[in-house]
């Protein structure tokens, strides 16, 4: 097991009552062992160069590059900011389809480059941008398509890039979930004008805070890298708006480090996922999502579907896990359509949905990562397995 800390592990970790002493939450967090951590702090504060495209920076770019097979990395200071470049460097105007089942700041990032989203649905067994939708919602204000790849998995890019074709649009990928997965055996990372991933601490390799956006072309990365620095950095090529969005010394450290445990990682999440597996098959009205789409998952997060047969719904099952500290979450309840202030200023939106409608009400994320401890998956399951069959017996 990776990192677990000694005070949530054996017997001690619960209460007799079955409630966990100390709150487990759904994020990765996975993080360096001590020793390795000191010493390669030791050797930054030696060198006295904290930030500006330092030798730690260049290193990630270097083994990210190879690790994913593709020309380009740029490693930024999160995925939010990661996005808002992404969009600047393509030059993009007017709207542009994304789904509204991702995170907020899958749009929020567009509204920041002066764009419109345009909400698209998912498809029902993926999670991921349904292609036909995104073809219905092609019009000529339309510059580009964000598709985002959740949970682990990703979308039919096949699909979305032949409709990109078809259209002449850019295809973009929002990838904050999915570093280490491959898609028809090739890593995430090689697709579309450009793919943008998280290290934020709850992500499957952390930086603590960070990101980077991969691009196999040139002119793209050159613009990437002078937005990012406001010209601070390779040859000038223009760009009409420059920022700040420079990884540091520190960061890429730790994920420099991260990354050297990141087979063993994968590999903790693979029997994570393969746990919640037994533990909950059979459960009535309980599914876990398996990944449909990727040759190789990260299981960034562990997703089960609460339909009617289980007896109470997926908001009361959140509230009693959180009653026993196990701090489940609802992604991405209410949806970003239904959210400030797309609601308002996107109203059309709203009601048509029906598909992210539905899993942003019965969707819950279970906990996954370095603080999950077999027992915690014993635990979590038996939990749920209790709680369908007294509510059965009460029926
Ligand atoms: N696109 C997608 C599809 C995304 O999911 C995200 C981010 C982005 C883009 C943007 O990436 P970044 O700009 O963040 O790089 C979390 C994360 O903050 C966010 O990165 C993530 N997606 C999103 C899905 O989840 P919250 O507010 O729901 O959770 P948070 O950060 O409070 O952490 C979750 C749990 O982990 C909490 O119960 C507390 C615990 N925790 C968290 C941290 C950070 C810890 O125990 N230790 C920690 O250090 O947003």
């Amino acid at each position: 097991m990776l990192n677990p800390p000694e005070d949530t592990v054996g017997a001690d970790a619960y209460f007799a009552d079955g409630r966990r002493r100390t709150p487990l939450p759904v994020g990765q967090l996975y993080w360096p062992d001590w020793d390795r951590f000191e010493a390669t702090f030791r050797d930054l504060f030696a060198r006295e160069y904290y930030t500006n495209h330092g030798p730690l920076v260049q290193a990630l770019e270097r083994a990210l590059q190879e690790a994913l097979g593709v020309r380009h990395v740029v490693c930024v200071n999160n995925a939010t900011i990661g996005l808002i470049m992404a969009a600047e460097a393509l030059g993009l105007r007017g709207k542009v389809i994304v789904p509204a089942f991702t995170f907020i700041a899958t749009p929020q990032s567009l509204t920041w480059a002066g764009l419109e989203p345009v909400f698209c649905d998912v498809d029902p067994v993926t999670h991921q941008m349904d292609p036909t939708c995104v073809e219905r919602l092609m019009t000529p204000e339309v510059s580009a398509i964000l598709a985002v790849n959740l949970w682990g998995d990703c979308c039919d890019i096949s699909a979305l890039s032949a409709v990109a074709e078809r259209h002449g649009r850019p295809l973009f990928f929002d990838s904050a979930h999915a570093i280490g997965c491959c898609y028809e055996g090739a890593p995430i990372g090689r697709f579309g004008s450009m793919e943008v991933f998280s290290f934020h601490a709850t992500k499957v390799l952390s930086a603590g805070e960070g990101g980077c956006i991969t691009t196999n072309h040139d002119m793209l990365a050159a613009r990437l890298r002078n937005i990012r620095s406001s010209y601070g950095a390779g040859p000038a090529v223009p760009v009409v708006k420059t920022a700040n969005g420079r990884m540091s010394e520190a960061h890429a450290a730790i994920a420099l480090l991260n990354l050297q445990d990141f087979p063993r990682t994968l590999n903790r999440n693979h029997e994570i996922f393969a746990a919640y597996a037994r533990g909950l098959a059979g459960i009535p009205g309980i599914s876990l999502r398996q990944p449909q789409r990727v040759s190789v998952s990260n299981h960034q997060y562990i997703v089960c579907g609460v339909d009617a047969e289980f007896g109470i719904s997926r908001d009361e099952l959140v509230e009693a896990l959180h009653n026993k500290n196990i701090i489940a979450r609802r992604y991405f309840y209410p949806g970003a359509h239904r959210s400030t202030p797309y609601r308002d200023d996107l109203p059309q939106f709203c009601d048509a949905l029906p598909v992210t409608d539905r899993l942003c009400t019965t969707l819950v994320q279970l906990p996954t990562g370095a603080l999950v401890s077999d027992e915690d998956v014993e635990m979590i399951c038996r939990f749920i397995r209790d709680a369908h069959a007294s509510i059965a017996a009460t029926a």
